[in-house]
């Protein structure tokens, strides 16, 4: 499967150690082709070299917005050397083979963070350069594609041995995917960041004053229970003022009751500049902070948002719904991925799996410890948020590889503890759906259908129904092996909840999806994992599954969808007038079915 390099394409921002990895390039034999500054360096270096422009014919435009983008290079690089079909009409539109690209890409984040102006960074924004990229991992059969300097000593081995192997091949393929990805996500969150800017300075509003300022944007009538730690950015959406406030009085009992007081003013909050203190506070038994997201530590990244904050409480409600080590990856306060396993770094696996396409600028919760196995493993996945109890060393690190990740570090909430939402008027308060209520563990539950299930089947019952209260009336939710494999949330009827589930579970996790950019996120799983996460998540991941619902079903459709998409198992709260229309599909099917005599709703 090794495939010679005899012509490679090298165009590189970053000219690190360029002259050496040309030299090696030549000295064995190969053809280098070169763009602009590239080429001149690889020139000045008495090296051949042939410019771009000798390949294409044309020269390059638009100030080098152009350069590459022409047949005669993305023909090279695309055409399937498998296929006779495509080295024929190689032959015929004459266009050479491309065995090796080698590219690096325009320094967009450093742009941004130099505080250039919004023109200038775009104009930083690669398109040639990804474009590349992205057609050699495409077509990593017959291509080997290289991103980063720290590979060229690698590469030139490889060349003098003969070139790549396939699985070499795909190895750099997906570390490519991820690159493109990862250099995507920073052009779109500074984008998403300017539309804001935009937004506040058409209502006037200066946002760097907002950012910094001390006082809350809210007006002044408003006042609030509890104490205000800070104010936010803005609230759910750019024109609404926000802030966020803790119940000091409960701080100020904690503190009463010997505990080390965790007001805002006390709180051991590390210097977020300082990596080295960030990363041991993580670990430090005596620094983790009092319940609740509000008293949250942070430890890397932007400022939390209002939306950082709902979502990242929902996450943590449901990673902390399971005694097994488990991670709840949470977008819109619903799931994308919950799962349990021996350790996180497999929960999370199993989780991103789920639905890999919505795991993309999620919220992460884990019950454990973070380790540095999985810091490591969601570091090239676009994260907004990670919270767990504790990080043990060199995790905080190895997230802050993304420099807008924020880590934080969060003990959760006392279960039962009381909620309080503002209606019009007033407010309504109740306890927390974290109570374990006998229906919610299998002993109090009653078999209604179908046949005997064994332990790993109930073991998944007991998982899909402890996972149901983390999502969204009306919810339907699809296990397998210790996680969710299909979601069907927020819908104003079952029936519906029934059917995205069935179709999530059946479309997303392998990577099914159409949208090439989102096929691209599934890959940034992160390099040679992206290969174990397709394996674990093979598509009809509804056969064989189990299904809870989070309340009764009023007919006998809902079920029906499930049974249809071979779902073995159903768990739901049952007491409906119409239960036994719902048993006797069931039990027609041969479809074991328990009722737990308890819901979990959840809006
Ligand atoms: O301006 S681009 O978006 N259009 C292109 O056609 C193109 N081709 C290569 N950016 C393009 N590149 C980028 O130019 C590469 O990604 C690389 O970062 C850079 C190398 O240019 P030079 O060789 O002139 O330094």
């Amino acid at each position: 499967t090794q495939i010679p390099i005899r012509r490679a394409l090298v165009s590189v921002w970053d000219k690190t150690g360029l002259e050496d990895f040309a030299k090696g390039l030549v000295d064995a034999g190969v053809m280098i082709v070169s763009t602009g500054s590239t080429a001149k360096k690889i020139a000045a270096a008495g090296l051949p070299v042939t410019p771009v422009e000798d390949v294409t014919g044309f020269p390059e435009c638009f100030e080098g917005r152009v350069k590459t983008l022409h047949p005669r290079i993305h023909g090279g690089i695309l055409a399937d050397r498998r296929k006779p079909e495509h080295v024929a009409q190689m032959k015929e539109l004459e266009i050479e083979p491309i065995d090796l690209v080698v590219c690096n890409l325009y320094p967009f984040e450093e742009t941004v963070a130099s505080g250039a102006d919004f023109d200038d960074c775009v104009e930083q924004i690669d398109i040639g350069g990804p474009s590349m990229v992205r057609a050699a991992a495409k077509n990593h059969p017959s291509v080997a594609v290289v991103t980063s300097p720290e590979l060229y000593s690698h590469v030139l081995e490889a060349v003098q041995d003969g070139g790549f192997d396939l699985r070499e091949r795909r190895i750099l393929a997906a570390a490519a995917f991820a690159h493109t990805a990862e250099y995507d996500a920073a052009v779109a969150t500074w984008f998403d960041d300017q539309l804001t800017r935009f937004a506040m300075e058409s209502m006037g509003v200066d946002p760097s004053e907002l950012a910094e300022s001390e006082d809350s944007p809210l007006p002044e009538w408003v006042e609030l229970s509890g104490d205000r730690v800070m104010s936010l950015r803005y609230g759910e959406n750019p024109h609404q003022a926000a802030a966020l406030y803790v119940d000091m009085d409960d701080l100020v009992a904690r503190a009463d009751e010997g505990e080390d007081c965790f007001c805002p003013e006390c709180a051991p909050h590390p210097d977020l500049d300082d990596l080295e203190a960030c990363d041991a506070a993580g670990s430090d038994p005596e620094a983790a902070p009092a319940p609740g997201i509000a008293n949250a530590i942070q430890l890397h990244g932007k400022e939390m948002s209002y939306n950082n904050y709902t979502d990242g409480d929902a996450a943590i409600r449901a990673a902390y719904d399971h005694q097994e080590p488990c991670v709840a990856i949470i977008k819109h306060a619903n799931p994308c991925g919950i799962a349990v396993a021996d350790d996180v770094a497999e929960a999370h696996r199993k989780a991103h799996a789920c639905d890999p396409v919505s795991a993309f600028g999620g919220v992460i919760a884990v019950n454990r410890p973070v380790t540095v196995e999985l810091a490591e493993q969601i570091a090239p996945i676009f994260t907004e948020v990670v919270l767990a109890p504790a990080y043990e060393p060199g995790a905080v690190k190895a997230l802050a590889a993304k420099k807008n990740v924020r880590v934080l570090r969060v003990t959760p909430p006392d279960r039962g503890a009381l909620e309080v939402r503002q209606i019009s008027g007033g407010y309504l308060a109740q306890q927390r759906d974290d109570v374990a209520e006998k229906g919610d563990t299998r002993e109090g539950w009653t078999k209604v259908c179908g046949p005997d299930v064994d332990e790993a089947t109930l073991a998944d019952l007991e998982f899909a129904w402890q996972t149901i209260r983390a999502t969204k009336s009306n919810a339907i939710l699809l296990a397998k092996d210790g996680a969710t494999v299909g979601i069907g949330m927020g819908q104003v009827n079952r029936v519906d909840s029934c059917k995205l589930a069935v179709e999530r579970a059946n479309t997303l996790g392998g990577r099914e999806t159409g949208d090439a950019a989102a096929d691209n996120q599934a890959d940034v799983a992160g390099g040679a994992r992206a290969e174990d996460i397709a394996v674990a998540a093979p598509p009809e991941r509804s056969r064989g599954a189990v299904a809870a619902s989070d309340a009764f079903f009023p007919f006998a459709d809902g079920p029906q969808i499930l049974i249809d998409a071979g779902v073995k198992a159903i768990v739901q709260p049952g007491g409906s007038i119409r239960d036994q229309e719902t048993i006797d599909v069931c039990e027609k099917a041969g479809v074991t079915m328990f009722t737990t005599g308890v819901r979990h709703f959840f809006h």
